[in-house]
């Protein structure tokens, strides 16, 4: 199974990807406001990728839920700077994380090989026309709704069954818009549209999707339901992503996206090691 996104490509099995997270935002739930600046986030990416991340994923709009949408001018404003200056500097492929056609195809022409979309339950194609014009990598993240009402009141007959049958019809729609498969990785997305329940549903029956034969993405990190579960602040959050981490590649997941860089690598290091006696 490979995964190209421009340049890069990928052949799995193979380790796995950690991403590293930097969100260039006022107001981001973990780490907002820590990395407005240019030079700041550039330099946290930087030493994201000495820790062993293989992918940065760059953010300009908070999506935790009930958050503000930014303009595009804005998004723009706060992640192209950062991009160009990446691109130039690292040798990893670079994620935009947008739900906005322009702000992926501007961060693409700035030097971003991925496109991280969280709003891939969209109606209309223009996303996946930047993609398959580009030749990008695309995350297609699973949302019930939008940000804004997504906790609202998440709700289906069955986690599992609804995101599979998601994902099925979104590489469908995906290849009708010129996007091949081997361009595209899954997301469940935990916590958007997600109950406590509904998140724990999705990490049970994670090995279902690897039946699609496309490398599936996870982002835990830090996220609400471990701090529910948990009775944790997002700083005391760790140990519960990392523990969602390990289980989650156990169970076929092949990129975990993570603000804490050194420690997931080390988790999955370990977890691989104990893996590899087995097979
Ligand atoms: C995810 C994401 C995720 C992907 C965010 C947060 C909220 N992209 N962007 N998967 N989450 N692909 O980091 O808590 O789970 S923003």
């Amino acid at each position: 199974m490979t995964f190209r996104a421009r340049q890069f490509s990928f052949a799995f099995p193979q380790p796995t990807l950690v991403m590293g997270i930097v969100n260039v935002t006022p107001d981001s739930f973990s780490d907002g406001g820590h990395f407005l600046d240019p030079a700041a986030a550039v330099a946290h990416a930087e030493k994201q990728v000495e820790q062993g991340a293989e992918i940065i994923d760059v953010g300009g709009e908070s999506t935790r839920p009930g958050a503000q949408g930014v303009s595009e001018a804005e998004e723009l404003r706060r992640v192209i700077p950062v991009i160009e200056r990446l691109a130039d500097r690292v040798k990893v492929p670079i994620s935009i994380d947008t739900m906005k056609p322009a702000v992926a195809r501007a961060a693409l022409q700035a030097g971003a090989s991925i496109v991280n979309d969280i709003a891939a339950n969209r109606t209309d194609d223009a996303m996946w026309r930047v993609v398959a014009d580009t030749g990008a990598g695309y995350v297609c993240v699973h949302m019930q709704g939008t940000p804004q009402t997504m906790q609202l009141n998440p709700n289906y007959a069955d986690a599992v069954k609804e995101v599979g049958d998601f994902f099925v019809e979104r590489l469908r729609r995906l290849n009708d818009s010129g996007v091949g498969a081997d361009q595209v990785v899954l997301d469940v997305g935990i916590g958007f549209g997600k109950t406590v329940e509904h998140n724990l549903q999705l990490l049970t029956g994670l090995r279902s999707f690897t039946k699609l034969q496309r490398p599936l993405l996870l982002g835990v990190s830090r996220k609400s339901f471990i701090g529910k579960l948990l009775g944790a602040d997002v700083a005391e959050r760790l140990a519960g992503s990392l523990a969602c981490a390990c289980w989650a590649v156990r169970a076929g997941a092949q990129i975990i996206r993570t603000h804490d860089v050194a420690e997931t690598v080390q988790a999955m290091r370990m977890t691989e090691a104990i893996w590899a006696q087995e097979k």
